[in-house]
């Protein structure tokens, strides 16, 4: 039963074709079959040629927990074809994207553990980027129970890194203050402390998530640590811009 609903949320995210709630069909399923879901649903990307290349925290700030009803953090699995390498995103293959602003990590250790702490992560870190995350969730109405998300590997599509690197020792990486604009207008703001007090400590619950279901963080690996205000809806026609306060801004054009 997990490996059939593995394969049809699989296809879901692959086709960009939005379904019923799982947990609609299956009431008995929880959060602990949600994450083996979504770990055999990435398996079959990966099967497919789409490697992983990261892990995200979703739910990390009161706002995003609030606009989705589910008070806890999640995390998902980046894959290659997730990544934007330009700032264009195509409704092409989307269902309701929803667009925000995130501090994503690129470690260059390993990472792992249920005793691991910001140091070491701190330690681990290459560099650190701006980053806009594109979330669209394969249920209807963007609406969903923990369990659902999880499986659906935490409602992740694209996302889009800065392109200057930062050092971990750059700046305050508690203080950024960020603004969303929507088409020129100022949307939503908030401070980078939103998330989890900060930003590392993101990571930090990441790898102890992880090393309780039996994983870690490889070199290399990108790491989003989750949306610091609320997602905005965008549809084609639309400019997202977000100013990292003392950071490069991000912008991402919404195309047809
Ligand atoms: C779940 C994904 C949340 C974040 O950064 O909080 C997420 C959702 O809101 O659909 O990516
Ligand atoms: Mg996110």
């Amino acid at each position: 039963m997990i490996t059939e609903i593995a394969n049809k949320i699989y296809l879901h995210q692959k086709n960009g074709l939005e379904m019923e709630k799982i947990t609609n069909h299956y009431p008995e399923l929880d959060v602990n079959n949600a994450y083996e879901i979504q770990k055999l649903s990435i398996d079959f990307a990966i099967k497919n040629g789409d490697p992983l290349i990261g892990l995200k925290m979703g739910l990390t700030s009161i706002a995003k927990q609030k606009s989705v009803n589910v008070d806890e953090p999640i995390y998902g699995r980046l894959t290659k074809s997730m990544e934007l390498e330009n700032a264009e995103l195509s409704m092409e293959g989307t269902i309701h994207p929803r667009v925000e602003p995130e501090i994503a990590f690129v470690i260059n250790k390993p990472l792992f553990g249920n005793d691991v702490t910001a140091a070491d992560v701190w330690d681990a870190t290459e560099y650190i980027v701006p980053a806009l995350e594109v979330i669209d969730s394969r249920y209807k109405n963007f609406s969903f129970t923990l369990t659902d998300v999880v499986a659906d590997n935490a409602s992740s599509s694209k996302f889009i890194m800065g392109k200057n690197a930062y050092s971990p020792t750059y700046t305050s990486w508690d203080k950024i203050q960020v603004d969303l604009f929507k088409n020129g207008v100022k949307v939503q703001s908030g401070v980078s402390s939103d998330v989890l007090d900060h930003p590392v400590q993101s990571v930090v619950k990441l790898v102890k998530m992880l090393s309780k279901d039996g994983y870690n963080l490889e070199p290399g690996m990108i790491i989003l640590t989750g949306g610091i205000t609320e997602a905005i809806h965008v549809e084609a026609g639309d400019v997202v811009e977000a100013h990292f306060e003392g950071l490069e801004n991000m912008i991402l054009h919404v195309k047809k």
